[in-house]
């Protein structure tokens, strides 16, 4: 079986179990602690260098790290059920859009940059809350009027589940936990509510995982 080294909150982490759910693999978490800063314990570190969740271990101790690096495995691994379209234009367009989730706004987000703004350039809580949202709304902005331009009211692309929708999901959670406004995003959150419906996304959810504080 499988090992998701994970955290309950984090949202590149339930991006990963949301694929593990879609497509039935056998897993069990090896949670690290990120308000402990367990990702920078050694022996974490010897696995992923980055110290960083998620990665992905399997039985013979191959692990890989980068969620959106996970989920191409998986898809290459266990094709069926698909979270890529077939068309190569289709799954361009697909991954576009999990980039401007992965690539152009969690990163900006993440606990290690919003550490380092208060460490470092003493912002408190009202002005990290700003950043993150700041930079939430941009990629949001640009999600908004693909998932328009597309038309579904289900999926952020075509009429399938995709890898973007896996990714989509995880960062309306992230917006909502900062208190970031979604009034200018319908379509997201429409969609959103979907997708949220589905056993995938709600059996995996952050409050759901087992070492999720009850
Ligand atoms: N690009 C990475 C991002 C991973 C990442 O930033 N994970 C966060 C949790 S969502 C983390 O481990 N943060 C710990 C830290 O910033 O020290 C991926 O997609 O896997």
């Amino acid at each position: 079986m499988g090992i998701l080294h994970d955290y309950w909150r984090s949202s590149a982490s339930w991006r990963v179990r949301i694929a593990l759910a879609v497509k039935g693999i056998d897993w069990r978490s090896h949670s690290h602690d990120l308000t402990r800063n367990e990702q920078r314990d050694r022996d974490y570190l010897t696995l992923n260098p980055q110290g960083l969740v998620p990665s992905w271990e399997e039985p013979d101790g191959w692990t890989v790290s980068q969620s959106v690096a996970i989920l191409e495995y998986f898809e290459e691994r266990f094709p069926t059920p698909a979270l890529l379209p077939v068309s190569p234009r289709a799954r361009a367009e697909v991954r576009s859009l999990v980039q401007i989730i992965a690539c152009d706004i969690h990163p900006l987000n993440n606990l290690r940059v919003t550490r380092h703004l208060r460490e470092q350039w003493q912002a408190d809580d009202d002005r990290v809350n700003a950043w993150v949202c700041h930079w939430m709304r941009e990629g949001f902005i640009a999600l908004e009027e693909r998932a328009l331009r597309q038309g579904s009211a289900r999926h952020l692309h075509g009429e399938s589940l995709t890898l973007a929708d896996v990714c989509l999901v995880p960062q309306l959670y992230n917006a909502k936990r900062f208190g970031c406004s979604l009034d200018d995003f319908p379509t997201l959150v429409g969609i959103g509510a979907h997708l949220s419906s589905l056993t995938a996304f709600a059996s995996t959810r952050p409050e759901s995982h087992l070492d999720a504080p009850r």
